[in-house]
């Protein structure tokens, strides 16, 4: 009995042992990751699946504390903290750090996707390589593009359904040159600000409208606010995954490849969620009462007619290199 017990006792500090072990890689270590969006939006499905894949393969020594809503701040202001090394993640729209990689206006210029094919294509192929090594020039390691997903519009002066529609809403912009050109262009008041203020500035009448995928409309509670909602698919805009470089080269080899791995992984939650979930946020904003309005494809076309301006206007600023390797990736994506 006395054999069977201290067999026993040694086989399960052998295991413990041999488990320690297989993790002894991986530092124990809390990552911080903020961004704009609710716990309740498919970002927040994404992250769920980043943290299964570091507790089963770091055996729970690497975590991710997630913040919501701007709970620490706004993307650009989270983003400069990863730059600082203060903070080790966020997840970001492109557009409000185009004043730190200019490249990345290029994903701003209106009516550039079709859909999310394309989208796809374009980000995950050479082109999103590009962006990801300007990114790492400016101490930001992009793990991977999720979705933010196709701008509409939402406001509560009329219905946008043509290009004269526009005329005097005064539209919350993201803090972005190229959004802010392209809805002066369409004839709207347009006013940059943090995605943190827009739903007390739309609640307050500071503003009349702001522009957001369905899913980020409904889980950020727009349509409590918000009476219209045009479909304008106007911009498609990629989430980044940011990981601070000062802290990141101070990970070893296994750690920053099981954050890869588990970014990605996440990335396929996250899209795929956001994907199934739009035209439920769309039909759910219609049930709580937003008046939904189609843009024909020949007003669509107006629309695009109306703001090529901004293109000739921006380009010079973005570069001709990242929009022409963007233009071409999405002539290849288009069987072109
Ligand atoms: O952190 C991500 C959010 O801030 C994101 O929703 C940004 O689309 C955005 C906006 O309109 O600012």
């Amino acid at each position: 009995m006395l054999k069977r017990r201290t067999l026993i006792s040694a086989l399960s500090a052998a295991s413990l042992l041999l488990a320690t072990s297989a993790f002894a890689q991986f530092a124990e270590r809390t990552i911080k990751f903020t961004n704009g969006v609710a716990e309740d939006h498919p970002v927040g499905l994404g992250v769920k699946k980043m943290q299964e894949v570091l507790a089963a393969k770091t055996g729970g020594r690497m975590k991710i504390n997630a913040f919501w809503n701007n709970a620490a701040g706004g993307d650009l202001q989270a983003t400069q903290a990863l730059r600082a090394g203060t903070q080790e993640m966020v997840c970001t729209s492109s557009s409000p750090l185009v004043g730190i990689i200019k490249e990345l206006g290029v994903f701003d210029l209106p009516f550039l996707f079709a859909n999310e094919k394309e989208a796809d294509a374009v980000l995950d192929g050479p082109a999103g390589a590009y962006f990801n090594k300007k990114l790492e020039d400016a101490g930001l390691v992009n793990l991977a593009y999720w979705e933010n997903g196709f701008r509409n519009l939402t406001n509560n002066k009329r219905p946008v359904a043509k290009a004269e529609d526009f005329e005097g809403v005064k539209v919350r912009v993201m803090q972005n040159n190229i959004f802010l050109d392209t809805f002066k262009t369409l004839g709207t008041n347009a006013v940059p600000m943090n995605f943190g203020e827009v739903f007390t500035a739309l609640e307050t009448k500071t503003i009349d409208g702001q522009e957001n995928p369905f899913v980020t409309i409904e889980t950020s509670k727009f349509n409590e606010v918000q009476k219209y909602l045009s479909v304008t698919r106007h911009a498609y805009t990629p989430f980044l995954i940011l990981y601070s470089k000062k802290l990141w080269d101070q990970l070893n080899p296994q750690e920053q490849a099981v954050l890869r791995e588990a970014a990605l992984e996440g990335q396929k939650v996250e899209r795929t969620a956001i994907r199934a979930q739009s035209e439920k946020s769309l039909a759910s904003l219609k049930t709580k009462g937003m008046q939904v309005n189609e843009i024909t494809p020949a007003e669509q076309r107006r629309m695009f007619e109306k703001v090529k301006p901004v293109y000739e206007k921006n380009v010079p600023t973005i570069g001709a290199e990242p929009v022409n390797i963007v233009l071409e990736a999405l002539k290849k994506a288009r069987g072109g």
